[in-house]
């Protein structure tokens, strides 16, 4: 007996994938081990507590697989702490929240049009609700520096107990040793949410927040770490033995989170998903991985200069990562929404996404959000950056032409097949 339904909706979206180009600078594609991994018998198993700390039987090989995660994660950031267990980006950063603060406490994030993630303070959120958000934000829109005098003022005043670095569409490089000195002069613990730029730290082409005193990094696995859909936490420094009781102090942070974590916020681990980021690690630690990452940021270097050229006006004029956010509605005359829809109707997948102090409202903004993870892991390189922009332009210019479209629709199908999917092999 088959599910016939399911079966054909997962074609359905492998054709999908194929078919088309991702945009979407935070999604990837997984090998074929990663997913067979994600696919494997470690799902049917009941796993809580920490590797030689279970609370059920029949632990021998999660055990193992939650170890080697540990332990290449480890690896991989220069941490000496890593729990692996979040289930997702959002869950890893309520965890450090909860295991450092109590609920009136001053957390400081970047302002959420600027960059910042949801779990950074947006209202309405759990965390937004328990705790108080105070902001710093980009000074000049042109280079998208930020504001350090004022984000340094405003820490003075306001004394957050953490000072969070990290985004969800910023496309520059943080001043880390600038955020490490405003967190130690205000007694702030440092943490750094590197979902999207995590691969690209593992691969050495981009700065690792520990280099510069940071105590937390949390991740998401599966964006240019192209790993599973799930997260991690690292830490740096001294860790304290988690057997004594846990007092909120610096050496027992480790402990404090992985308490916050299992019991406090989750359940059973994913063990099919700890074992496909112990995959994922283990292919980010090889050579081939370090050359993606040159080759996601050339690639990103490449699409960026070229949609500029086509008269894309860029948020910050360019980017330092893989990822940009062009403000549609300047360049265009129409919103982002419209743009989103418009190019996944030719096999174009991106996301509409607000722009710095946006004046139009977050499900019909300014901008799109755009990336280079994906494409690159298809095989793309510099040469068909030119290509990608060229298409994207046409479809926007000529959005009310069907056959115009369709043309583009086609030319895009065809040149998306000749790339292979990495789960191909
Ligand atoms: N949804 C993710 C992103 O696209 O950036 C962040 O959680």
């Amino acid at each position: 007996m088959t599910d016939k339904v399911v079966a054909e909706l997962i074609t359905a979206e492998e054709k999908r994938q194929r078919n088309g180009l991702e945009l979407i600078p935070s999604e990837n594609y997984v090998s074929k081990q990663v997913l067979n991994a994600l696919g494997s018998v470690f799902t049917n198993k009941y796993s809580e507590g920490y590797p030689g700390k279970r609370y059920y039987g029949g632990q021998i090989n999660t055990d193992k697989v939650e170890q080697l995660a540990i332990e290449r994660a480890k690896a991989l950031f220069k941490a000496d702490h890593a729990n692996v267990q979040p289930h997702s980006g959002a869950p890893a950063n309520e965890a450090v929240y909860h295991a450092w603060m109590e609920p009136g406490d001053t957390i400081m994030g970047m302002e959420l049009s600027h960059g910042g993630h949801l779990t950074h303070g947006r209202p309405g959120t759990i965390s937004a609700k328990l705790f108080n958000f105070v902001r710093y934000g980009i000074k000049d829109l042109e280079t998208g520096e930020i504001d350090y005098n004022l984000m340094r003022e405003i820490a003075l005043k306001t004394k957050p107990k953490i000072i969070l670095a990290g985004f969800s569409s910023y496309p520059r490089e943080l001043d880390y040793a600038k955020f490490a000195d405003i967190g130690r002069e205000v007694g702030a613990v440092l943490m750094a949410d590197m979902a999207h730029i995590a691969g690209l730290i593992a691969g050495g082409v981009l700065a690792n927040p520990f280099d510069y005193g940071f105590n937390v990094i949390t991740t998401t696995t599966h964006k240019t770490l192209r790993g599973p859909r799930g997260a991690m936490i690292l830490t740096k420094g001294t860790v304290s033995n988690p057997l004594k009781t846990v007092d909120k102090t610096i050496e027992n942070l480790p402990t404090l989170i992985d308490r916050t974590v299992f019991p406090g916020l989750q359940g059973g681990p994913h063990m099919h998903t700890i074992a496909a980021k112990a995959v994922a690690f283990w292919e980010a630690a090889q050579p081939s991985y370090h050359n993606y990452c040159l080759q996601v940021l050339a690639n990103a270097q490449t699409l960026s200069q070229a949609l500029m050229n086509k008269g894309f006006k860029l948020i910050t004029n360019g980017t330092d990562n893989h990822m940009m956010v062009a403000d549609i509605q300047t360049s265009f005359g129409f919103d982002g929404s419209v743009a989103e829809q418009v190019l996944d109707r030719v096999g174009l997948t991106l996301n509409k996404n607000v722009i710095p102090d946006d004046p139009l409202p977050p499900y019909k903004p300014s901008g799109v959000r755009l990336g280079t993870p994906a494409i690159t892991t298809r095989g793309l390189k510099e040469e068909h950056m030119f290509l990608v922009a060229d298409w994207m332009h046409q479809a926007l210019i000529k959005k009310n032409d069907p056959k115009a479209l369709d043309k583009l629709a086609k030319d895009i199908l065809h040149f998306a097949n000749s790339f292979p999917l990495p789960s191909d092999n």
